[in-house]
């Protein structure tokens, strides 16, 4: 690792899956080291966070504020087997229960029904891919229903700003020298006027007006325009869903939204709309990043962003740095780094490991020079967890050196590492983690049980021992001193600092952090088995509801119109990009069918795939207690889909994909599985299997990411990953 830390620091690659101890691995091992660093958020969630924070700042998906919603669409949420980001504080489905319980009515959006099961009031079987055009068929509704808060788009949102013909806001310079910014007009419905935002009285959401001879419309009026024909006539072709289901859903949305009431929360009092969507993977498709911007305009029009018992998305209304960052998109000429961040492929870039897979195997297509040469990773599994395995299976053979971190032999180290660290699963200290449930705020932190087994050490250990031998761990920059920083010893904390010359324990570096958090005891607060979570207090309204924030939504105005978007989209045509790559960078989320429709007709099902409730990602599929309860994939179709193949329950089956850019064909064979609550030209695989280093994996069947695609028309937008490909299907093959 040294000698190509020497040449060049960034062609060190710290790969990661999870991390539950950020500040010790992402921040000060990283930093100590100076390497690149690559997530999995591209196969988890990622569109959906950038699209929350270019749309409203905050770094998170969509929940509901649980308390007081009435109404909730439950948008490709797996209730009752995943639950959703937060399913691991297992208080969210406590939320939900009780809600429930309260009466909050649940809508579910989803192509099959057991992700919700007996919480469904209400099951919406969309076709998958389409959940953009549904979301723009509510706007409509909402739109023609008047179920529209005024006051929240005028105030906290720019679609009061003046867009030319072109898309192009009108803006004019205020102030003068270094205090010089460019505001946006808006037209003032006060004195008649298009003044700078911000001055006037009652800025206009609708109208055509005129500026200096060029025609303007509020960005609001041309929503307006651009989801006029989306109908829920419209989107019934497109989402297989019937009309009148779609407009009665944006009815008691719009009906459960009670805009204009408030409510008193502790003493504060903000604006009331009990209506919200609990999301998360519905990032996973193609239009994923456009789709989450358009299913947060749904809540948007109704001003219950921000509300009580509304639209939440993360605990705080703290902005993200890509709020900010957001606001002009720089398109880059190459040669790009081999993340391609800034490039003219994907300029608001996740870093995605299979956009890196494919362009170690071919950086000239992509202008990159320089590839990564030495691999750690950090509890992640990219041959059995990542869409698209052929393509690991061969850019990983191009590291020189891989060093995988992990309790056992993962596929991904059995096939490629040079070196095993050996680390400890829950026998170590890690965290510090938030253990907030959304209205209380705790942390807590891993204690270990036992010491951890054999040559197994926590991985905190793993990378003191590492920086050590690196000579990367004292002293100035060294680990020691990034772990004090990320940890926040510093400044007014200094005193609680680990010395920086000598190497400490990790329970010393723990019990440093918890009194500098005031907690007396330090670390035996947590040791203690009675105590373990700190408890901060009640979240206070005036941190959960933008409105009550101070300022409220924290300064943020929430682009409804996404100008930068189609300005990122004119770059990347002046820099050559094809259409692929800019069709979805639009100011306002645009519909178009899913590059999966271009495959040939007898590949007539869509692949999906989930979660269930007995295994967890690609790591427990050989526990042999939790495979005894979920023992094998399985395929799940519609019995009257299997009937007119010929397919019994159980019966053996090929599940052939097709990728509708190279042409290419992938199989896999495993078994069917009859689900009535399923759309017939649905099937789906659950994720978890394909393992095979495990005695226990033998006969356990395939993971549906061997035939799933990487590349264009299954990477898009922001460089994340669709769940979604075409497959025909057929009796027999080899298990
Ligand atoms: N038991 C268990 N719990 C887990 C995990 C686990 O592995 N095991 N993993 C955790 C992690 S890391 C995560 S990210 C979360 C994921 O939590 P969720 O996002 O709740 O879980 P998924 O199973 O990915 O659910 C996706 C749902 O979307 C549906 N779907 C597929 N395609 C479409 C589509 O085009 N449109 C719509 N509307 N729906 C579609 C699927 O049928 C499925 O029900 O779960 C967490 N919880
Ligand atoms: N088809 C399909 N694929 C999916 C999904 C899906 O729904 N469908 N879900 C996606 C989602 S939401 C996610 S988040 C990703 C997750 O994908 P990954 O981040 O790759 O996670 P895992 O599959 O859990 O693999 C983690 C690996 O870390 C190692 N490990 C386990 N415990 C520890 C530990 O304590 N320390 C260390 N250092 N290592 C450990 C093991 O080798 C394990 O195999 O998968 C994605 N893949
Ligand atoms: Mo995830």
């Amino acid at each position: 690792m040294n000698e190509v830390r020497e040449r060049d620091p960034d062609l060190v690659l710290w790969q990661k899956g999870r991390s539950k101890a950020k500040s010790f691995y992402d921040t000060a091992f990283v930093k100590a080291i100076g390497s690149s660093k690559l997530g999995h958020g591209a196969f988890c969630s990622d569109a959906g966070y950038r699209a929350l924070e270019y749309t409203i700042g905050t770094h998170a998906v969509l929940h509901p504020d649980f308390r007081f919603c009435n109404y909730m669409l439950s948008w490709g949420w797996n209730i009752t087997n995943a639950g959703g980001n937060k399913f691991c504080w297992l208080t969210w489905p406590q939320h939900m229960v009780k809600a429930r319980d309260r009466g909050m009515k649940i809508t579910h959006i989803d192509p099959r029904l057991r992700s919700a099961g007996p919480f469904a009031d209400n099951w919406l079987a969309i076709r998958p891919g389409t959940d953009m055009a549904l979301a723009l068929a509510l706007c409509h509704e909402l739109i023609a229903q008047d179920f529209i808060d005024r006051p929240y788009l005028r105030t906290y949102t720019n679609a009061p700003f003046l867009v030319r013909e072109d898309g192009t806001v009108v803006k004019v310079t205020v102030g003068e020298g270094d205090e010089a910014t460019d505001v946006a007009l808006v037209w003032d419905e006060a004195s008649g006027a298009a003044v700078p935002f911000g001055e006037a009285t009652t800025p206009a959401l609708e109208g055509s007006y005129e500026i200096e001879g060029q025609a303007v419309r509020p960005g609001y009026e041309v929503f307006k325009s651009h989801v006029a024909e989306s109908t829920p006539e419209w989107a019934a072709d497109i989402t297989g869903l019937p009309a009148e289901q779609i407009r009665r859903v944006a009815t008691e949305f719009g009906e459960n939204a009670l805009i204009g009431s408030t409510l008193v929360v502790d003493g504060v009092e903000v604006p009331h709309r009990p209506v919200g969507i609990m999301a998360y993977h519905m990032a996973q498709q193609e239009l994923g990043f456009q789709t989450a911007r358009a299913m947060t305009m749904v809540p948007m029009l109704v001003g219950a962003v921000g509300a009580a018992g509304g639209q939440l998305s993360d605990f705080t209304w703290k902005l993200h740095k890509n709020y900010a960052a957001f606001e002009t998109i720089d398109v880059a000429d190459p040669p790009y780094d081999f993340m391609l961040n800034k490039s003219k492929y994907y300029p608001i870039n996740t870093g995605n490991p299979g956009v890196v897979a494919q362009v170690m195997l071919d950086p000239d297509r992509y202008g990159v020079e320089r590839l990564p040469e030495v691999a750690i990773l950090h509890m992640v599994n990219p041959l059995t967890a990542f869409p698209s395995q052929p393509e690991y299976m061969e850019s990983y053979k191009k590291f020189n050196f891989v060093a995988v971190i992990s309790p056992w032999l993962s596929e991904t180290a059995d096939y490629f590492a040079d070196v095993v660290l050996p680390s400890a699963t829950i026998e170590k200290y890690e965290g510090p983690i938030s253990a907030t449930n959304q209205y209380v705020e705790a942390t807590t932190m891993r204690i270990p049980p036992m010491e951890p087994l054999f040559e197994s050490k926590g991985e905190i250990d793993i990378y003191m021992d590492l920086c050590e031998a690196m000579g990367t761990l004292f002293g100035e920059g060294g680990y020691l001193e990034q772990v004090n920083k990320a940890l926040g010893l510093v400044d007014d904390k200094a005193s609680f600092a680990i010395p920086t010359d000598s190497k400490p324990t990790v329970r010393q570096i723990f019990d440093n952090w918890s009194l500098s958090q005031g907690i007396d005891e330090g670390i035996a607060f947590f040791e203690d088995p009675n105590q373990s979570v700190f408890v901060k207090g009640p979240m206070s309204p005036k941190k959960m509801y933008g409105y009550a924030y101070d300022p409220p939504f924290a300064g943020a105005l929430h682009r409804f119109y996404g100008e930068s978007l189609l300005d990122a989209q004119r770059q990347m045509k002046e820099k050559g990009a094809e259409e692929i790559y800019w069709q979805d960078y639009t100011a306002l989320p645009t519909w178009r069918p899913p590059t999966m429709e271009g495959s040939p007709s007898d590949y007539e099902f869509y692949l999906i795939s989930y979660h269930m409730i007995e295994h967890k990602q690609s790591r427990s599929s050989f526990v042999p207690l939790l495979a005894e309860l979920a023992p094998a994939a399985r395929m799940d179709i519609n019995p009257m889909s299997a009937s007119r193949l010929g397919i019994e329950d159980g019966d053996v089956v090929t599940v052939e994909s097709h990728n509708a850019i190279t042409g290419e064909t992938r199989s896999l064979v495993t078994t069917a599985a009859f689900c009535d609550g399923l759309r017939p030209d649905t099937v789906g695989v659950p994720h978890h299997f394909g393992g095979w280093t495990h005695p226990q994996n033998k006969g356990q069947g395939a993971s549906p990411n061997e035939i799933y695609f990487m590349g264009e028309g299954y990477v898009s937008n922001t460089a994340d990953q669709a769940f979604h490909v075409k497959v025909k299907i057929s009796k027999g093959g080899e298990l």
